[in-house]
């Protein structure tokens, strides 16, 4: 009797393991299959965010993906080269370490384009550096910082901001501290 027992009872453990471990199984493949649910679906909303219309199916339709390339070409052919030369101003204001030692430093859009050298003990500087962007667009903001070059802190005098437009364009900006900083742009 005891045998038969303990040969139903290892029996028993066998089905039961077996059990277990399909149990195990199922739950790992139940959650793997979630998992990539999940990453499918987060996917499908990083294309949704680039403006890629999804049909019901979740998938591309050509007709937009065509839109898209078309889009995305247009943008590229967009791009246009910014030249900005001419840089000089006019009274600049000096403070009690001296006449003005200006010099300006150049961004348009996200970009830094650079600064120009420091004219030393001028309030009427020119500067004979060009700065030129092939990667421009109509609207982008052309911001121009002009300094005042100092031992420690340099002082900033003003800055001129402007929307850039095709064509050349000549200016004058008022700064904040006094005097006028002018410029020409070309875009195209
Ligand atoms: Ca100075
Ligand atoms: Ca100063």
């Amino acid at each position: 009797m005891d045998v038969l027992w303990g040969i139903n009872c290892r029996l028993w453990s066998m089905d039961t393991l077996g059990e277990v471990l399909w149990m195990w199984r199922l739950m790992w493949m139940t959650i793997r299959m979630q998992e990539e649910v999940a990453a499918e679906r987060q996917s499908m909303r990083k294309l949704a965010a680039w403006g890629l219309v999804l049909d019901s199916s979740c998938e591309i339709m050509t007709s937009d993906l065509a839109l898209l390339l078309l889009v995305l070409s247009s943008v590229s052919t967009a791009r246009s080269q910014l030249n900005l030369s001419n840089l000089h101003a006019s009274d600049l204001p000096s403070d009690i370490f001296g006449t003005t030692d200006g010099y300006v430093k150049v961004f348009c859009g996200s970009a830094s384009l650079g600064k120009t050298s420091v004219r030393k003990d001028t309030v009427n500087p020119w500067w004979s550096e060009k700065f030129t962007h092939f990667q421009a667009q109509e609207n982008d903001v052309l911001r121009l910082e002009v300094f005042d070059d100092d031992l420690l802190f340099d002082d900033l005098l003003g800055v001129c901001q402007r929307q850039i437009k095709l064509g050349t364009h000549q200016h004058d900006c008022y700064l904040k501290k006094g005097g006028i900083l002018h410029y020409t742009y070309t875009l195209g």
